[in-house]
């Protein structure tokens, strides 16, 4: 497997393990797992451009920057980022640092600033520990990201729940706009 193949199947992994297991009528359980030799059953099944094996996956899982997937007693899941609503993974409750980051793009700003940091699409918002990891994140949708300062000790003293998934990403319910700083 080439760095493109691999790419491309990650890229898939994420597709089935966080938005979509029915593209390949895949059933995750209630903590988002599934087992491995299903899942490869799956993906063969459905047809891919060369025959996908359990090293394939493993090395995926191996190499992956951000560790987005977990894969332990031949069940695998994605450690966070999900969209699917009826399934939970496994989060830490935690007391946030003082402060979290969030890289955006310029342009949703404005209505940020009114109303807040909302999940959109997945089921969390997602926050950085520091500036650098939130401008590789916003980089994803702007060359020129607005880094968000999120006073997190004070929105957790005030009620806002705060995780850390097993990848290290910082995830909220949703954040007030009084909590938002520009940077
Ligand atoms: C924005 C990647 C308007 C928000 C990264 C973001 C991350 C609002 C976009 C992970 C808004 C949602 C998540 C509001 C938030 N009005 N726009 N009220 N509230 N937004 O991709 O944080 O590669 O769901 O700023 O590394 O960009 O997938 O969130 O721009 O950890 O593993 O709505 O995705 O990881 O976009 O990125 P996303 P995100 P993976």
């Amino acid at each position: 497997m080439d760095k493109k193949n691999q790419k491309k199947l990650s890229r898939f992994l994420a597709l089935v393990l966080r938005h979509k297991p029915e593209a390949i009528n895949l059933k995750l359980d209630a903590k988002g797992k599934c087992s491995l030799p299903e899942l490869i059953a799956k993906i063969n099944q459905r047809g891919w451009p060369f025959e996908v094996k359990r090293e394939h996956i493993e090395k995926i899982v191996a190499d992956d920057s951000k560790k987005r997937y977990a894969l332990e007693d031949e069940m695998i899941w994605a450690q966070q980022g999900h969209s699917l609503t009826d399934v939970q993974v496994e989060l830490t409750k935690i007391t946030p640092p003082q402060y979290l980051y969030h890289g955006t793009a310029q342009r949703f700003v404005s209505q940020i600033l009114g109303q807040g940091l909302r999940p959109m699409k997945r089921q969390h918002v997602h926050l950085s520990k520091d500036v650098a990891t939130a401008t590789q994140v916003g980089s994803r949708r702007d060359s020129k990201p607005t880094i968000l300062r999120v006073d997190a000790k004070k929105a957790h003293e005030e009620g806002t729940e705060f995780y850390l998934s097993g990848n290290d990403v910082y995830l909220a319910g949703k954040v007030e706009a009084k909590y938002l700083e520009m940077m």
